[in-house]
């Protein structure tokens, strides 16, 4: 099938996850050549808004066994729609090095970074994660990217930034080794089970924040990566 947004937009939706937007790629973007050699002319960013894509991802297979699940998943769902739409598929995960999946976000839709250093969503708040992109040959007619403003411009109370119990998460950046020690800890059983404090205590996108069950899967990846030290090649802890 050739590319057809709307019709790829549908496919994506199918499987549980949202076109996250699109963009030309530029020689700044690092975007990597196609198979083939070919530069890719169009990229199409595929991610999990909220929590429809793990009721999905509990019916799979994939869930059943195994390391790696949600990015084992994500590479036969976003495998299967690059074969359909003629494109070639990409990942967040499988580092380092990592591409630059952030920068292309920022490109694709209108993000901004939050005080917690995460990117913010100004529908979906701080409850989404990228699980792939598309990179096509062709250049296709691309959605316009319309600037919105940032949720955290009207936050006066920036409740995210009080929320950490142990002080990983400020403006002056984020220290993973004692967010993973807290959440490691029997004092860190909240984040563990429900999803990082700082990230619960934002106001935005309340309706998208992930269930727990989805929360406590992403955590214990995070906690894994952490305690083997390999800095995760996953991108299962988001
Ligand atoms: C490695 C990595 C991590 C590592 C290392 C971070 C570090 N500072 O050392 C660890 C395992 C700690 C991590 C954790 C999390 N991460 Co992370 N991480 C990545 C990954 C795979 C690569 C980033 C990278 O090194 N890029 C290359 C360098 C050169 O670019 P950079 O912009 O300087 O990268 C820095 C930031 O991305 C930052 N970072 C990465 N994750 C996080 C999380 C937080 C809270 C902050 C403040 C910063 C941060 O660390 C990088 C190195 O300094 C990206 C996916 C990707 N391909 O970008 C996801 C990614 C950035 N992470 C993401 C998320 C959501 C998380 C978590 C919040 C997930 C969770 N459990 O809920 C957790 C934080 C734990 C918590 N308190 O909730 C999302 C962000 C989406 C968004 N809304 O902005 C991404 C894009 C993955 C995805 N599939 O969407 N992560």
């Amino acid at each position: 099938m050739s590319a057809d947004l709307d019709a790829l937009r549908d496919a994506i939706e199918a499987a549980g996850l949202v076109m996250r937007g699109a963009f030309r790629p530029g020689e700044g973007d690092a975007v990597p050549a196609l198979p083939d050699g070919r530069a890719a002319e169009t990229l199409v960013l595929i991610g999990n808004a909220g929590s429809r894509m793990w009721a999905e991802f509990e019916c799979s297979p994939e869930f059943a066994a195994g390391e790696d699940r949600l990015d084992r998943w994500s590479r036969r769902v976003i495998g299967q729609l690059a074969l359909r739409f003629r494109a070639a598929p990409l990942y967040p995960f499988g580092g380092p090095p990592w591409l630059p999946f952030l920068r292309w976000a920022a490109r694709a839709e209108s993000l901004h970074s939050s005080p917690l250093g995460l990117s913010i969503h100004p529908r979906y708040g701080l409850w989404h994660a990228y699980r792939g992109a598309l990179i096509f040959a062709e250049s296709l007619e691309v959605p316009e990217c319309r600037a919105e403003t940032s949720p955290c411009d009207e936050c006066w109370d920036q409740p995210c930034l009080d929320a950490c119990p142990v002080g990983a998460l400020t403006r002056s950046g984020y220290d993973v080794a004692a967010c993973a020690a807290h959440v490691a800890s029997p004092a860190g059983c909240s984040c563990l089970m429900q999803g990082c404090l700082a990230r619960r205590a934002c106001p935005a996108g309340r309706e998208f924040r992930y269930v727990p069950a989805q929360a406590e899967f992403h955590m214990r990846a995070f906690v894994k990566a952490r305690r083997c030290e390999r800095r995760t090649t996953s991108s299962e802890p988001a």
